[in-house]
């Protein structure tokens, strides 16, 4: 159980919430040992910037090695599980009757979790398209060839993911930023708040009168703004939201 102290006026607007949106960072999967993607990485890549990787022009550069950083990104969450802040999130949830859980992450943790009102706004490690055509493509042979070719045009494959300079896919975002506009409460979890336009999604949400929650250990852009700041990991603090708000009741 969380040692956060959790406002008690926190938790009865949570009990009284119809529409609730919730935006996630790498934070959320920290507990579940996924590295965050502006900390340090280990082992082999521990010379790289995650943010010189995650580029078209990176790509263009050096498609092996940025084919190679995702598929060793893809192993580590394979051998990763969702932990108590993304099981939390899937309880909550069942709890109110318009929900959307918005995620900056790659990793599919929300789904293998169980979350269904899911918006991934990034993309996923576990997709890829061509990037001649930009179509998706299911399959990929694992060959000697990285990155794989696109069997239908024998374009170099790239993962299925927004890098920086990149559009977020359109219906997603219009879908994320409606639901912030329409939130009665917005929770910002495990996010630096420092990626466009992710980070605005919050502002939307303040400025159409939401209360808006931050949960991360460490202090972020955002902090200042919000209505509460629990400064704690997802992990504990999620968990504890959800005991006092339904299991105490
Ligand atoms: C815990 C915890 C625990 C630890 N519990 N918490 C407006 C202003 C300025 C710039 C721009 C702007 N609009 C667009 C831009 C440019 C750019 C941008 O935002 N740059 C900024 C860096 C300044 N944005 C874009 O290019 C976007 N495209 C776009 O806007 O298109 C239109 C356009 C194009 C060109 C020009 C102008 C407009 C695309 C952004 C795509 C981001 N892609 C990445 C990579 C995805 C694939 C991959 O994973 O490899 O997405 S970058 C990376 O950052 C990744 C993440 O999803 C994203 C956010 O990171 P996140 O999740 O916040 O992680 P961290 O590591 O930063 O933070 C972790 C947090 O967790 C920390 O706070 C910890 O304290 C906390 N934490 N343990 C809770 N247990």
């Amino acid at each position: 159980m969380s040692e956060i102290p959790i406002p008690a006026e926190l938790i009865a607007r949570l009990r009284g919430a119809r529409r609730v949106a919730v935006l996630t960072g790498a934070g959320v999967s920290a507990e579940s040992g996924v590295p965050t993607f502006r900390e340090a990485q280990t082992g082999l890549w521990a010379r790289y910037n995650p943010e010189d990787l995650a580029t078209p022009d990176a790509f263009r550069r050096d498609p092996k090695l940025v084919w190679e950083w995702y598929a060793w990104r893809r192993e580590r969450v394979r051998q990763a599980e969702p932990n108590p802040g993304h099981r939390a999130l899937v309880a909550l949830e069942q709890h109110i009757a318009e929900f959307s859980l918005i995620t900056q992450n790659v990793d599919g943790l929300h789904r293998r979790a169980g979350s269904h009102q899911l918006i991934e706004l990034h993309g996923n490690l576990f997709r890829a398209k061509c990037s001649s055509e930009d179509r998706p493509v299911e399959n990929w042979p694992d060959g000697d060839e990285i990155p794989p070719r696109c069997p239908r045009c024998g374009g170099l494959l790239r993962p299925d993911v927004v890098w920086f300079g990149e559009m977020l896919p359109a219906n997603a975002l219009h879908a994320a930023q409606h639901a912030a506009a329409s939130a009665e409460i917005f929770f910002s979890i495990g996010t630096s708040a420092l990626v466009y336009p992710a980070a605005e999604l919050p502002m939307i949400a303040l400025a159409a009168g939401a209360t808006v929650v931050e949960i991360n250990p460490q202090p972020t852009p955002l902090s200042a703004r919000v209505t509460y700041s629990l400064n704690g990991p997802a992990g504990a603090v999620l968990p504890a939201l959800i005991a006092q708000a339904w299991e105490a009741a």
